[in-house]
C-alpha cells in the first residue's frame, strides 16, 4: 500500500528513510499483523480476572471469565472509546470556559472578548440577560452557565439543548439518552462499562450515545468562547502542505487543538521585537508559524496561519530538517515528536500539565501570562534555530492556495449576499430544485491504516461531480487544502452544473469575483458543531427534522476517540455516517447490527462502514437519493 498521495508528505518520508529514522509508517508495519481480537473488539481488560478475549471464528471461549460475551465486551469497549473521546472535548471545552470567566474576572488580560456580537448571540441563546449589560457581566454569566453544564444538573445541558431541533430534543428525551452533565455522562459511561455493571448491549450503546451527546455539547461550547474570545471566522485565503515553511525564517510549529494556545502565539509572532531577535539571529524573514492538526485549524482561520500538515503526516514537518520549534498542547500529538526532533535541531516544547513529553521542553501556559509564555516559547525557538543544520534542510516545493473559515456566520453572510432578508433561501431553493443534491460533511483524521488522503480524494471528487456540497472540518480540512479541494479552481474543475452555478452566484454575489471553493472550511474538530447549526436552521426553516435532510457524513480515515464520539452523536442527530475504516466492532453480530441499522429506527442516523470510496461515495448519494425522495424531491 502506498502510504500517501501526497508528494510533500512521500517526499519528507524519504528523507526519513535515507537518514535511517522511524517514522509513523514503520512502526505500523512493525506492529503487523495486528491482534485480531483487538481488531475486531474481542479483548477486555476491565478486571485482573482478564485479559479476557473471545474469537471472532467462534472457536474457543464464548464469554470472558465473568461470563461477559461478545456483544457486552464490544459494546463496552466502544462506549469507553464515547467517553475518552467525551473527555478530551470535554477537557478542552472546560478550559474555554475557565479562561472565558478569568477574561470576565479580568485575571487574563492577554484575553480580551474579541467578538462581543457573537458573546450576545451565545448568551441570548442560552438564557442570559444581555439588556443593558457590560460584556463582562454577561461573559461572566456565559462562562458560569457553562461551567455549570460539567457537573450533574436537573436539567439538560443548555449547550446542547438549546443548538439542536425541538424534534431531535423530543427523540433523546423519548429514549432516554438525554445528558445532564458532561464530566457526569463521562463518569456514568465508566461507571456501567466496568467490571460487573451494565451487560446488556443494546443498554450499553444507548449510554454511549447519551454520553456522545455531552460530547457535542462539549465541541458546541468549545467553538462558542473560542468565537466569543479570539473572533468568529471570516474566509481568508492562505496556504497549505509543508512547502509553507520557509529556509530563511525561524519556523515553528503549532500542534494540538486549544485555541488558547495558539492564538497566543500567533499573535505575539507578529510583534516587531520578536521578528527583530529573530533576524538577529540569522532568519532574514523572521518567525514563520505554521499549524498542524485541529489547531492549525483554529489558527489558519483566524490569522491566515498556513497550515503544514495534519495528523498522520506530523512527523513529516521536523524531517524537512527546516522546523525550529513544534510546539504543542494537547491530543493528537504522537509521542514519537521527541525521538524525531532529536534527530534535528527541532526543539519539542509542550505546554499542558496534562500533556508532558519526556524530552521535551515544557514551558507551561497559564492564562494570567499568556503572551509572556508566548514570548518565551518563541524566544526557545529562537536559540534552536541557531543550531540548525542548513545541510539538512530539504522543504518539498509542495503547497496549495486554501481559502478557509467558513464558519456558521460566514456562510449565511455570503448567503445574505444573494438573498438579504432570508439567506437561507437561496440554499433550500437550490436543494429543493436538485442543483444542490445533498450535503456532506467531511470530518476526521487522516490514517496509517489507508493510504493517506487517497479516500478524501477519490469520495469528493464522486460526491461533488454529482452536485452534493462539500463542508470539512479537523484532517478532512487539512486533507482537502493540501491537495486544492479548497480554492474556486476546484470548484470549476471538480463540481456537478448545479452546485457549479451556486457557488458561483454565491461568490460572485459576496463580490469575491469566482465561486465560492469547492470544499468549505469549517473549522476543527469541535467545529462540527458549525456544520450540525447549518443543518439544524435548514432544518427548522423547512419544519423537518435532521433525519429527514438529504446530508449526511462522512469520516473516510478515522484514527481518535473523539472521531468516535463524534461519529456516534452525528448518527445521533440523525445522519448516516460513513466510516472508511472498520471500527473494532466486528465481533458482536448485535452491536453491529445496531450500529449499522437498528440506530436508524430509533434515531434516523446510522453507520454505514465502507472503505472502499468509490463504493462509498455511491452509497452516501444513493442515501441522498432517499432521503430526497422521503421529502417529496426529485431524486
Ligand atoms: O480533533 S481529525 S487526528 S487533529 S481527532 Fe486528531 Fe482526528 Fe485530526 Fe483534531 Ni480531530
Ligand atoms: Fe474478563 Fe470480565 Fe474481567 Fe473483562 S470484566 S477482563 S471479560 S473477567
Amino acid at each position: 500500500m502506498e502510504k500517501s498521495i501526497d508528494n510533500a508528505t512521500l517526499s519528507a518520508v524519504e528523507n526519513a528513510e535515507i537518514s535511517g529514522i522511524q517514522t509513523v509508517w514503520d512502526r505500523y508495519a512493525a506492529q503487523l499483523p495486528q491482534c485480531g481480537f483487538g481488531e475486531t473488539g474481542l479483548c477486555c481488560r476491565h478486571c485482573m480476572q482478564g485479559p479476557c478475549r473471545i474469537s471472532p471464528f467462534g472457536d474457543g471461549p464464548k464469554a470472558g471469565v465473568c461470563g461477559a460475551n461478545a456483544d457486552v465486551m464490544v459494546s463496552r469497549g466502544i462506549s469507553r472509546a464515547v467517553a475518552a473521546g467525551t473527555a478530551s472535548h470535554g477537557g478542552h471545552a472546560k478550559h474555554m470556559a475557565h479562561t472565558l470567566l478569568k477574561s470576565a474576572m479580568g485575571e487574563a488580560p492577554d484575553y480580551p472578548i474579541r467578538d462581543e456580537a457573537k458573546l450576545k448571540a451565545v448568551a441570548n441563546r442560552i438564557g442570559v440577560n444581555t439588556n443593558k449589560r457590560d460584556m463582562k457581566a454577561i461573559a461572566m454569566d456565559v462562562a458560569t452557565k457553562a461551567l455549570e453544564d460539567f457537573s450533574e444538573k436537573d436539567s439538560p445541558l443548555v449547550c446542547a439543548a438549546t443548538t439542536v431541533t425541538k424534534g431531535r430534543v423530543d427523540t433523546f428525551l423519548k429514549f432516554g439518552v438525554v445528558p445532564t452533565g458532561i464530566d457526569s455522562a463521562i463518569a456514568e459511561s465508566m461507571h456501567r462499562t466496568t467490571y460487573g455493571v451494565d451487560s446488556d448491549p443494546v443498554n450499553i450503546l444507548l449510554g454511549a450515545i447519551r454520553c456522545a451527546l455531552a460530547d457535542y455539547a462539549a465541541c458546541h461550547m468549545a467553538t462558542d468562547i473560542a468565537d466569543i474570545l479570539f473572533g468568529t471566522p471570516t474566509p481568508v485565503a492562505t496556504r497549505a502542505n509543508l512547502g509553507v515553511l520557509k529556509k530563511n525564517a525561524v519556523n515553528i510549529a503549532l500542534h494540538g487543538h486549544n485555541p488558547l494556545l495558539s492564538d497566543i502565539v500567533a499573535q505575539v509572532a507578529d510583534e516587531k521585537g520578536m521578528n527583530d531577535k529573530a533576524k538577529a539571529a540569522g532568519a532574514s524573514d523572521g518567525i514563520n508559524v505554521v499549524g498542524v492538526c485541529c489547531t492549525g485549524n483554529e489558527i489558519m482561520m483566524r490569522h491566515k496561519i498556513p497550515m503544514a500538515t495534519s495528523s498522520v503526516s506530523q512527523e513529516t514537518v521536523i524531517l524537512t530538517g527546516a522546523l525550529d520549534a513544534m510546539v504543542v498542547d494537547y491530543q493528537c500529538i504522537m509521542p514519537s515528536l521527541s525521538g524525531i526532533g532529536e534527530c534535528y535541531h527541532t526543539q519539542l516544547i509542550t505546554t499542558m500539565p496534562i500533556a508532558k513529553i519526556p524530552k521535551a521542553v515544557h514551558i507551561e501556559f497559564h492564562e494570567a501570562t499568556a503572551k509572556e509564555s508566548a514570548r518565551k516559547i518563541i524566544e526557545t525557538a529562537i536559540e534552536a534555530f541557531k543550531k540548525r543544520d542548513p545541510n539538512r534542510v530539504n522543504i518539498p516545493d509542495v503547497s496549495s492556495t486554501a481559502f478557509a473559515g467558513f464558519s456558521t456566520e460566514a456562510i449565511m453572510g455570503a448567503l445574505s449576499f444573494v438573498n438579504k432578508e432570508d439567506p437561507l433561501k437561496p440554499l433550500i431553493d437550490n436543494i429543493v430544485a436538485g442543483n444542490i443534491y445533498g450535503v456532506c460533511l467531511f470530518a476526521g483524521c487522516n490514517t496509517v491504516k489507508v493510504t493517506q488522503d487517497a479516500n478524501y480524494s477519490a469520495m469528493v471528487k464522486e460526491l461533488a461531480k454529482n452536485n452534493v456540497l462539500i463542508l470539512a472540518t479537523g484532517c478532512a480540512s487539512g486533507a482537502f487544502a493540501r491537495h486544492g479541494f479548497m480554492t474556486p479552481e476546484a470548484t470549476q474543475k471538480y463540481a456537478g452544473p448545479g452546485l457549479k452555478a451556486l457557488l458561483n452566484a454565491v461568490g460572485q454575489a459576496a463580490g469575491l469575483g469566482g465561486p465560492l471553493p469547492l470544499v468549505l472550511h469549517m473549522g476543527s474538530c469541535v467545529d462540527n458543531t458549525r456544520a450540525a447549526d447549518v443543518a439544524v436552521a435548514v432544518a427548522n426553516k423547512l419544519g423537518v427534522d435532521l433525519h429527514m435532510l438529504p446530508v449526511v457524513a462522512s469520516a473516510p480515515e478515522p484514527v481518535t476517540e473523539k472521531a468516535v464520539a463524534i461519529g456516534t452523536w452525528a448518527v445521533a442527530a440523525g445522519l448516516p455516517t460513513h466510516l472508511g475504516v472498520v471500527p473494532p466492532v466486528l465481533g458482536s453480530k448485535v452491536v453491529t447490527e445496531v450500529l449499522t441499522s437498528a440506530a436508524r429506527d430509533f434515531f434516523g442516523g446510522y453507520f454505514i462502514v465502507e472503505p472502499d470510496p468509490m463504493k462509498a461515495a455511491e452509497k452516501l448519494i444513493a442515501v441522498i437519493s432517499e432521503r430526497r425522495k422521503g421529502l417529496g424531491l426529485s431524486a
